[in-house]
């Protein structure tokens, strides 16, 4: 069982535990869980060499939950969750995708109604069952229906970055079959797309057939959907299938292009090469019966008189008008970014101190983090108050202090996540914001506001001096929650006309602000910022979700601020803070 497998079903129990009212268990497994799932080390490894006592070595790891784990390593399963599994048996994350439906909900749709599923859940609602329910009602039942009805819309793609990890595994074993010489995955998983549909793998080899083989027996596999010599397709254990085909190196390049899309981009490319008397097929560019491209991407752009298109690019969104003129954007690149400005730690509901999220953003390549713990509204976090906040801000300069000694570059900035109340006002004090050398805003309540009443709430916001970023504009979650109802062209007017930054938040589930916002704040100079959201270590590695987004979004360096070093990110933020105590 690897370690997304441990993580879902101990956060299912996490659901389970507060089904029982026993929310100090159910905390303790959502904080495991979430560890564990950006732990970046197989569980299964670490018992393996080491045993319980290497399960136990993982912070938020004890003996109970190592118990728990060993169990699920050994057999799948255990006993607290057999038990709970049996009085509920309920597909309970299904129904906690539908948003308006937490564990206490599941629980009474179960026990009145008998609802296993989302389909039991549908026709309940439909039927108006729903709303004879104590502390339900016709409202959450509407509710629910819209909530059911996005989930479905959204059903069988996965959010890229979760499973990406799992992807790239799969890539680095096909690369060591024998006969492989050159893979690269395709299709929506190079466009860098939120979600995907499938897993589209292509190789270059010798011996298709040896390769097939191979590959319908890795570990990843679930069954095969069909086998042939050019093309196999598979169910991965994950959820998604995964299409595998072979070329030879000299149409490498035309099919690497067809098979990375998009569809409607392909279909442009082709009318263009039409228009020159040309036919381009996943096999090559012809002219007549002679292939004069198809190599390299490279060559067949540059014969379609294109200049080269990124991946991320590549949806028909003005790229080949863009391509044509020479006028794309030199994107924003992988390794750009100098620093992280949204850190949770273990002074809140992070898992790591603020030390070891330092000490891993340095070993990343990254030159300063801000530390952002959530502040006092937010009390399910154990938000910081004023207080916490001057005491946190010493630890911090301690820390500083520390790195010079060590004649380190790095440095750890002093902020907060701030809630944003539904006045529009900030839950902490203005003296202790102008403190803080970067302050964060965020919605995480009052998500129903009226699209009026939510904008003019985050202008509010934005109009406060002290407020430099808005944290994940938007809240949305990806197949999950829709997010709050916002003017945008009077939030891009605000930001605009006070330089206030908006973020895109890396973590995968969330990209928010979205692809199409971050393109039009690059267009109208609007500066935004790339953030991990992490809140453990290994989380820090989401920031690349955050770049592809912002590629996506057509972002050059000059529009993130964090791609820059700390003086000039400083120099960036509407206060113009000084600088000179770094
Ligand atoms: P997905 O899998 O839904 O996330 O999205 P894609 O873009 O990966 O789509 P997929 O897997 O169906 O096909 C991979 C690529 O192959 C697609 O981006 C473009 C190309 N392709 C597939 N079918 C067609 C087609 O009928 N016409 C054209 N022009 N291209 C196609
Ligand atoms: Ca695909
Ligand atoms: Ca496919
Ligand atoms: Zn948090």
């Amino acid at each position: 069982m690897n370690n997304r497998e441990i993580s879902k079903i101990l956060y299912e129990m996490a659901a389970l535990s507060r089904m029982e009212d026993e929310e100090f268990k159910a905390r303790a497994y959502e904080r495991v869980s979430q560890s564990i799932d950006g732990l970046g080390r197989e569980l299964e490894d670490v018992y393996g060499k080491k045993g319980v006592g290497g399960l136990l070595e993982i912070p938020g790891i004890g003996k109970n939950i190592a118990g728990h784990i060993t169990s699920l390593i050994e057999k799948g399963t255990f006993q607290e969750y057999k038990i709970l599994k049996k009085k509920i048996p309920v597909d309970v994350l299904g129904l906690l995708q539908v948003e308006g439906v937490g564990p206490k909900n599941v629980k009474a749709l179960w026990e009145n109604l008998k609802i296993k599923n989302l389909d039991d859940l549908e026709i309940a609602a439909k039927r108006k069952r729903i709303r004879e329910l104590e502390n339900f009602g016709e409202k959450t039942e509407e509710k629910i229906l819209a909530g059911i009805e996005f989930v479905r819309k959204s059903g069988g793609r996965k959010v890229l970055g979760l499973i990406l990890p799992e992807i790239r595994k799969m890539e680095e074993e096909i690369k060591k079959f024998p006969d492989v010489e050159r893979v690269v995955i395709a299709g929506s998983v190079r466009r860098r797309r939120e979600t995907i549909g499938d897993v589209d793998i292509l190789v270059v080899g010798k011996n298709p057939k040896k390769i097939m083989d191979q590959f319908i027996q890795l570990s990843e596999v679930d069954h095969i959907i069909a086998k042939g010599e050019k093309k196999t397709s598979v169910a991965l254990k994950i959820g998604i299938n995964s299409d595998l085909r072979v070329f030879s190196e000299d149409e490498f390049g035309a099919a690497l292009n067809y098979f990375t899309g998009s569809q409607a981009h392909n279909i442009r490319l082709r009318q263009i090469a039409k228009e020159k008397g040309l036919k381009l097929s996943e096999y090559g560019l012809f002219k007549g019966k002679k292939k004069i491209a198809g190599k390299t991407e490279e060559g067949i752009y540059e014969k379609l008189g294109l200049s080269y298109i990124e991946p991320e690019l590549r949806e028909d969104a003005g790229e080949i008008e863009a391509a044509q003129e020479g006028k794309l954007p030199r994107l924003i690149g992988y390794g750009d970014l100098k620093g992280d400005l949204q850190i949770q730690t273990d002074w809140t509901d992070g898992h790591h101190s603020i030390w070891e999220m330092a000490t891993y953003a340095m070993e990343e390549g990254l030159e300063y983090i801000v530390i952002t713990d959530h502040t006092k509204d937010l009390a399910v976090a154990g938000g910081s108050d004023e207080k916490r906040l001057l005491e946190q801000m010493g630890e911090i300069d301690k820390l500083n202090s520390r790195l010079k000694k060590e004649k380190k570059k790095f440095r750890i900035l002093r902020g907060a996540e701030t809630n944003i109340l539904k006045d529009g006002s900030i839950d902490i004090d203005d003296k202790t914001l102008a403190k803080l050398d970067v302050v964060g805003a965020a919605i995480h309540k009052n998500f129903e506001l009226s699209r009026k009443e939510q904008t003019e709430r985050v202008i509010k916001t934005m109009k406060n001096p002290h407020v430099d970023i808005i944290f994940h504009l938007t809240t949305r979650v990806i197949g999950k929650r829709r997010g709050v109802e916002l003017d945008m062209e009077r939030i891009f007017e605000v930001a605009k006309q006070t330089g206030t930054v908006l973020e895109i938040d890396a973590f995968p589930d969330r990209l928010d602000i979205a692809a199409q916002y971050v393109r039009i704040c690059a267009e109208r100079g609007i500066k935004m910022s790339i953030d991990s959201d992490a809140h453990a270590k290994a989380h820090i590695d989401y920031l690349e979700h955050g770049i592809a987004e912002a590629r996506r979004g057509w972002a050059q360096k000059k529009d993130i601020i964090n791609a820059h070093s700390l003086e000039k990110m400083l120099s960036m933020l509407k206060g113009k803070k000084s600088t000179g105590k770094f």
